[in-house]
């Protein structure tokens, strides 16, 4: 303190630490009060030490800078929590008392497994489902509603100490608006979990928490907000045998504030979507939602003949043996109301009535399409030719989709080659004629789910009204994506799948564990290191190149002759890793150790889901469609917005750390950068084009490819925010409520790093914050600016 030099700036971490460490260190604060800096934001010459002592208090008490240890029960006022907790009015506090009670893991005295088990167990047992465990939020489903989530609990946690309520995720949501605010910085919410766990369900939570504390001047635009998340996992979730609205794709959700906290408008980015789900569907499992509710919605209002459906025949894409739907879909009164909303919230957000024309038009095509059937032609000089049998479905999917009918047909049963200059027509199989057939429903219905993705995004855009002319908006980003799954039978989209949420459970140790360990190493800090789960081996299994797994499949799949057996030869001889394993006796199989445990892949189809090829004719068909939007869904490069133009050919990022100070990042290290440069179509201009997959080499472009671009990009979005990070849990395999089974818990706790996330917090220090930024916030708040 006696060397200006060292914090001439007035924001040295070097002050911030001798403030934070201990109060015993107050006295040499005194050496602040005739600082300069302290005259340029408070405005006075001299503060008296008790100014400055109650400027620390301050933020004390609003819980920005809390110390996580000596914790026990005893709050350093000298009060009992429980005391505290027990005169507190609202039912969350209901049962309160045991006296080993923390509502902060980082806080127990003896941390093992079965301690911190017993600990969420009791909690739980008594419907306190959130738990702490120093600034990361730990969720255990429910599975029954909970009345926790009013109006007046809302209310409850705006602003207030975070020791003054109850462990929640409206807390989270405070947070991270309150650190927005503050220190006017981008934040991002990191839902993780495994599938059921209840990601999808908070991440509705935190908007609506958000969208309270932002007050939107409009009451429209907040309508509007909340019923984004509604519409888009109308179309991009479904059943599965793990969830009954399972997220077939990952979803950032990203809102937008005016500089004072105002929300001004969102921005949702998709990855990912299951598109396969559209032609088939596991055993068990079902189409995506909105085809239900589109049938019985459409039945209901006696609009089925308009879009050519038939009420007693259910379609096939629709109609899956296993699950015993038929023709109770159209007299389903659940779907019936689910129609109802999700038009509701089209309409709300914007939507014209035209354009919902359109998307119901594009979803009965492809239903029909699905009935679509064809049959071998065999003549003495040809055997691989075929010829549609139901000409009814075809001419269906023709006036539904504004194409002619003969050229669908021909499309569809034939294909051209280029040889030497010239084209010639070939005729498809029974089997190729299905694949095409399919291949245009997932497409039509990918593209779909981007256009109206990004048609959200443009209605729920900020208006530059909402700005002064140099501000920027700030962001809180949501992260909920599709929980890490392993089913009986594990195919490409499980990998995909479990690739990306390697790479958020690295994203989270990154956080957590390197970045706050290094920083104890730069500060001298002395610091027992925790060990912990390291799955950075995984993903460069996965990513590397040119042996990872994604790049051999890409290399595989451009070898016509390859198969899904010489696929998984190929990853056999080249993937070196433990966690890499053939099963006996499994044809196409290999298994995979994650760090959320062992899986098995059959790799039957891999490369056919990889290749995902549309043919150009049926491309250059659809162009022709007299719909405005069918045509635009295989036209238009739309942009999306967020591209990584900033990250172009450096892989460099800035980065927030624990702290809050910045440092220059190489994405690299995050084990995506390896896999960065394969994506050319990143370097053709400024806008990354809406579908990447056009703008460059179809041969070359492969969903492989596409995936990794979105994990890169979905990063780079991450990484520009100081994370919060919110775990899933779920108690027990059959979604029941009040059954808490300690077995898969514990897994869940042990694979997540959760006893080693508890041991670091206890550590260290649960909040860091900047000196600039903590005396800001001590004068906003001084001078009751604070929310
Ligand atoms: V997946 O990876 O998308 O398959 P999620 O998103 O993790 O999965 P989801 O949020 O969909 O799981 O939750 C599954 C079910 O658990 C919900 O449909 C609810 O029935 C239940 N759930 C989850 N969270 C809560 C909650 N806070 N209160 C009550 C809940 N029920
Ligand atoms: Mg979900």
């Amino acid at each position: 303190l006696h060397e200006p030099e060292l914090w001439s700036d007035g924001c040295n971490d070097f002050i911030c630490k001798c403030l934070i460490k201990d109060f015993e260190l107050r006295p040499n604060v005194i050496d602040l009060l005739q600082h300069p800096f302290i005259k340029q934001i408070t405005g006075k010459e001299k503060l008296l030490p008790k100014q400055l002592i109650e400027l620390i208090d301050l933020n004390q008490q609003t819980g920005t800078i809390e110390k996580t240890r000596p914790h026990g029960n005893t709050d350093r006022d000298g009060t009992d929590r429980h005391e505290r907790i027990h005169t507190k009015k609202g039912n969350h506090m209901k049962n309160q008392g045991d006296s080993d009670e923390v509502e902060d893991l980082a806080a127990l005295e003896v941390l093992d497994e079965n301690t911190v088990t017993d600990h969420l167990q009791n909690r739980f047992e008594r419907d306190l489902i959130y738990t702490y465990v120093g600034d990361i939020l730990i969720a255990v489903n429910p599975f029954h509603p909970m009345d926790i989530y009013t109006a007046e609990n809302s209310k409850m946690y705006i602003g207030v100490k975070r020791k003054e309520n109850p462990p929640h995720i409206f807390a989270v949501a405070d947070m991270a608006y309150q650190s927005m605010v503050t220190i006017n910085a981008d934040q991002c919410v990191v839902i993780s979990g495994e599938s059921g766990a209840g990601k999808t369900e908070g991440a509705h939570l935190l908007v609506q928490q958000l969208t309270f504390l932002g007050k939107a001047n409009n009451q429209t635009l907040q309508e509007k907000i909340l019923l984004v998340n509604n519409l888009v996992e109308a179309f991009g979730n479904a059943c599965t045998v793990i969830n009954d609205n399972s997220s077939r794709f990952g979803k950032y959700l990203e809102m937008k504030f005016t500089a004072g906290g105002t929300v001004v408008g969102a921005q949702i980015s998709e990855y990912l979507l299951e598109k396969s789900r559209v032609i088939h569907q596991a055993t068990g499992e079902r189409n995506f939602h909105i085809f239900y509710y589109v049938y019985a919605g459409l039945a209901d209002r006696k609009k089925l003949a308009h879009y050519k459906l038939s009420d007693n025949k259910t379609p096939k894409y629709l109609f899956n043996e296993h699950v015993k739907l038929g023709p109770d879909i159209v007299s389903n009164a659940s779907y019936k109301e689910q129609f109802d909303a999700v038009e509701q919230c089209f309409k709300v957000i914007g939507f014209t009535l035209e354009e919902l024309g359109s998307v119901y038009s594009i979803l009965a095509a492809i239903l029909n399409s699905g009935d679509i059937e064809f049959s071998a032609v065999v003549t003495e000089h040809q055997t691989d030719k075929s010829d549609i049998t139901n000409v009814a479905a075809l001419e269906n999917v023709a006036s539904l989709l504004c194409i002619r009918c003969d050229e669908l047909q021909e499309a569809l049963t034939t294909h051209c080659v280029v040889a030497r200059g010239e084209t010639i027509v070939r005729t498809n199989t029974v089997e190729k004629a299905t694949v095409v057939r399919d291949a245009m429903s997932k497409a039509l219905y990918g593209r779909l789910f981007s256009w109206i993705v990004n048609r959200i995004n443009s209605l729920l855009r900020p208006d530059s009204g909402q700005r002064g002319e140099n501000e920027q908006n700030l962001n809180i980003g949501i992260l909920d994506i599709f929980g890490f799954e392993n089913f009986k039978k594990n195919s490409f989209e499980q990998l995909c799948i479990n690739i990306a949420n390697e790479q958020i459970q690295f994203y989270f140790n990154q956080h957590i564990f390197a970045w706050e360990q290094d920083e104890y190493l730069n500060e001298e800090v002395d610091a027992r290191m925790i060990e912990y789960e390291d799955n950075r081996p995984l993903l460069e299994l996965f990513l590397q190149k040119p042996v990872g797994m994604l790049s051999l499949l890409d290399e595989e799949s451009r070898f016509p002759q390859a198969t899904d057996q010489t696929l998984v030869e190929k990853f056999e001889c080249n993937l070196k890793a433990k966690s890499f394993w053939r099963p006996m006796r499994v044809d196409h199989g290999f298994g995979i150790t994650h760090y959320a445990g062992k899986v098995t892949y059959n790799a039957a189809g891999f490369l056919a889901k990889n290749r995902d090829t549309l043919p150009a004719d049926i491309i250059l068909l659809l162009r022709s469609s007299e719909n405005e939007l069918i045509c635009k869904l295989v036209t238009h490069p739309l942009t999306k917005t967020g591209n990584l133009a900033h990250t172009k050919g450096k892989g460099m990022n800035t980065l927030r750390s624990p702290r809050g100070t910045t440092r220059t990042v190489n994405l690299t290290k995050m084990g995506v950068l390896t896999f960065y440069r394969s994506c050319s179509f990143l370097e053709s201009d400024g806008d990354t084009p809406y579908h990447p997959r056009e703008t460059t080499n179809m041969r070359t472009q492969t969903v492989a490819s596409y995936f990794r671009y979105s994990l890169m990009d979905l990063l780079s979005k991450m990484v520009a925010g100081q994370p919060h990070f919110v775990r899933c849990i779920k108690p027990n395999n059959d979604r029941q409520a009040n059954n808490f089974d300690r077995e898969k818990v514990l897994l869940q706790l042990r694979y997540t790093g959760v006893l080693e996330t508890a041991k670091i917090r206890r550590q260290g220090y649960s909040h860091r914050i900047l000196f600039a930024n903590f005396i800001k916030r001590s004068v906003r708040q001084s001078c009751g600016e604070y929310v």
